[in-house]
């Protein structure tokens, strides 16, 4: 076999070894790069005499081409199955279940004063807040609440070791002190509520030491009980979805409204579930009246030219029986496992909210 001959089964052999595209780039440089064997070859013929060059040279240059022709060809191979390897390397199994994000919720209680200042803002209400920490005379003197008045006992006050003016402060034991700052800063007509944290040393099933209250405040001239009647029904209709309401006013007693009233909603159980609205048992679902003359005029407003109504009502209660929640303690111990089970979802959202401001 003669040497170009032996020269190019020795390259032919090397290209179809080689398996990845470095190597075969070397081979290329090997015998066709600038100091490559067919190269060195093409350039010794000038030793040769002019009909050996041409015979000779027409020899090497074929062997070139087809070296070359090869490389191309194994090039080709190479970089197909190279694809073909990243393909089945990253394949992705598309009937496999996607990775869940934890989405989280709103909180119960949340929800629901979410839902009490939606009907309130609709019907003309702002919200007013203030702050946590009180002094007696906000959350007491002015609400017509004097210092041995039993009421400051059965508030089971939470003292602060600070003071306002020698007293000592308190954690507020409802949102009124609130409403008594509005009044105080502005001049009637008032038109508020005020929902927030409160604090009474209580716990039980039914009471926990920190709880949620709503205040509405209506302060205007001829202000008067068939409006507390009306803005409460509509209030409970809207906020329990029913289209009918059983409801009563039982007389009462609060210190800073007079008359005072406990509204009560009549109901059912069926099938272990709370109907409300229909039903022969009456549920206490909130406290009300109409503003007792010496808390207006603690407040610079004249009793003479405005009267209204003020309600209180305990958010985390009236979540518990909208959301059938039995002990108002679960809504305070942040169990990942009960909070998630009551997880908000978008689309429950009753129709007559749809357009307000969720
Ligand atoms: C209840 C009773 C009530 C009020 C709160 C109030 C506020 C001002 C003036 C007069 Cl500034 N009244 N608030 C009135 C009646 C009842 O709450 O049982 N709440 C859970």
């Amino acid at each position: 076999m003669s040497d170009l001959a032996k020269l190019e089964q020795e390259a032919m052999q090397a290209i179809k070894g080689c398996t990845d595209l470095g190597s075969l780039e070397k081979k290329r440089v090997e015998y066709l790069g600038k100091r490559g064997f067919v190269t060195l070859l093409l350039r010794s013929l000038s030793t040769c005499s002019p009909s050996e060059r041409r015979d000779r040279g027409a020899l090497i240059n074929a062997v070139k081409r087809r070296i070359g022709l090869l490389i191309n060809t194994q090039k080709e191979l190479l970089e197909h199955l190279s694809i073909e390897n990243q393909l089945q390397s990253e394949a992705v199994d598309v009937s496999l279940p996607g990775r869940s994000v934890d989405v989280g919720g709103i909180h119960p209680v949340t929800r629901t004063l979410e839902r009490i200042q939606q009907f309130f803002c609709a019907v003309g209400y702002s919200v007013a807040t203030g702050p946590e920490i009180e002094d007696e005379y906000h959350n007491f003197e002015a609400l017509n609440i004097p210092p041995h008045h039993p009421a400051r006992a059965m508030h089971d006050t939470f003292y602060v070791e600070t003071e306002t003016d020698g007293m000592p402060n308190v954690l507020r034991t409802h949102t009124s002190p609130v409403q008594i700052r509005t009044m105080n800063k502005g001049k009637p007509p008032f038109k508020i509520i005020a929902p927030g944290r409160t604090y009474r040393s209580d716990s039980d099933q039914t009471h926990a030491p920190m709880f949620h209250q709503v205040e509405g405040l209506h302060i205007d001239k001829d202000i008067n009980m068939g409006h507390l009647k009306g803005c409460l029904n509509y209030f409970i209709k809207e906020f329990f979805e029913v289209d009918k309401l059983k409801m009563r006013f039982r007389p009462s007693h609060f210190p800073f409204t007079e008359p005072s009233a406990e509204v009560d909603i009549g109901y059912e159980i069926k099938d272990g579930k709370i109907i409300i609205g229909e039903g022969d048992k009456w549920l206490e679902i909130l406290g009300c009246g109409m503003v007792h003359p010496n808390v207006l005029k603690n407040v610079n407003v004249d009793p003479s030219k405005f009267q209204g109504y003020a309600f209180g009502i305990g958010i985390d209660r009236l979540g518990m029986l909208k959301y059938g929640i039995n002990d108002l303690r679960a809504f305070f111990e942040t169990d990942y496992r009960w909070l998630s089970h009551f997880g908000f979802d978008p689309l429950d959202v009753p129709s007559s909210y749809r357009g307000l401001s969720r």
